[in-house]
């Protein structure tokens, strides 16, 4: 079959600073080892392997205030994806970014932003998440900066991580969809209101409506007057029974089925930017079937079709 080509660079991120628990700094390697350039190749397009961006141990840092763990390491490793990101944009390649904890899409999506803001055009961001990821430090019951990158990219803080390249927000919010939600905490919620995320679409919606109405939806209002949009992919949106590798699993997710025919018809639509897939835990994974579904998801994103 025959797809439009891309010239994709692969990104590793090896970052779990931004989570409590450990593991998904193997993220990369396991996408890696599940054959993801091999697999991306296949579908013709030209893949090339940027390595990891350079993050620290944990056990050689220090967490800083507690409200926001490693906030000031999470936010240097970001804006070195950011720059690793734009770059590869500069160069006409399409990033593929693989973490790490969710936070590194602070840094992978002001990569992108900031490539198009140079060309006087915004972007739109899809969401696709069990989680919101609209925490600040004041409202996170948990302290952990994954629970924040939302919030930071639409200028809610926190600064140091919304702040890279010196302005914030980096998207707006008519552009921002969030996809497949079913755990919120309760400031969140509020967070979510006052940022004024477009669109949102909670489980209850893709069972009431379908995956392929809300995805078209949702990539509409992303899409609306922009360059096109980001995707970033938590890989705890997806059902535990199909995704148990996870840093976060919460029941009630998506299943194969749909997870594939969104990315299928994210394909479809043709505007996609850059692609990122994150929280990949190989720790409490089952060979590695979470991080080989991860690389089909992004095979089917990419243009991977049945017939
Ligand atoms: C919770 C918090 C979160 C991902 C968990 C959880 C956030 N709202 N994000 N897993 N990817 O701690 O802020
Ligand atoms: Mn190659
Ligand atoms: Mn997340
Ligand atoms: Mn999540």
């Amino acid at each position: 079959q025959s797809v439009p080509t891309r010239q994709i660079r692969v990104i590793g991120v090896p970052l779990d600073m931004g989570a409590s628990r450990r593991g998904v700094d193997m993220g990369p390697s396991a996408m890696r080892v599940a054959g993801l350039e091999a697999r991306l190749e296949a579908l013709g397009h030209r893949v090339t392997d940027g390595g990891n961006i350079k993050v620290e141990v944990p056990e050689t840092q220090a967490h800083g205030a507690e409200n926001a763990r490693y906030l000031k390491q999470i936010a240097e490793i970001c804006t070195r994806t950011a720059d690793a990101v734009l770059k590869t944009l500069e160069e006409g390649m399409t990033p593929l970014v693989l973490g790490g904890d969710h936070s590194i899409a602070a840094g992978s999506i002001s990569g992108v932003s900031e490539f198009y803001r140079r060309r006087n055009q915004n972007i739109g961001v899809v969401w696709i998440d069990a989680h919101s990821d609209i925490n600040t430090p004041e409202t996170s019951p948990s302290g952990n900066v994954h629970g924040m990158p939302l919030a930071a990219l639409l200028g809610l803080g926190p600064d140091l991580l919304g702040n890279i390249y010196g302005y914030a927000p980096k998207i707006l919010p008519e552009n921002t969809v969030l996809i497949g939600v079913r755990d919120i905490d309760a400031a969140e919620r509020a967070n979510i209101k006052r940022a004024g995320v477009g669109e949102v679409y909670t489980m209850r919606d893709i069972d009431e409506r379908g995956m392929r109405t809300v995805i078209e939806e949702a990539l509409r209002a992303a899409g609306r007057g922009t360059a096109g949009y980001h995707v970033s992919l938590d890989m705890d949106w997806i059902d535990p029974e199909d995704a148990p590798g996870v840093g976060t699993p919460v029941r009630g997710g998506a299943t194969y089925r749909e997870a594939h025919l969104a990315m299928e018809i994210i394909a479809d639509h043709g505007r996609l930017l850059s692609f990122e897939m994150v929280e990949v835990n190989p720790v409490i994974d089952e060979h590695n079937r979470t991080a080989d579904l991860a690389v089909e998801l992004a095979c089917s994103a990419f243009g991977k079709k049945i017939l």
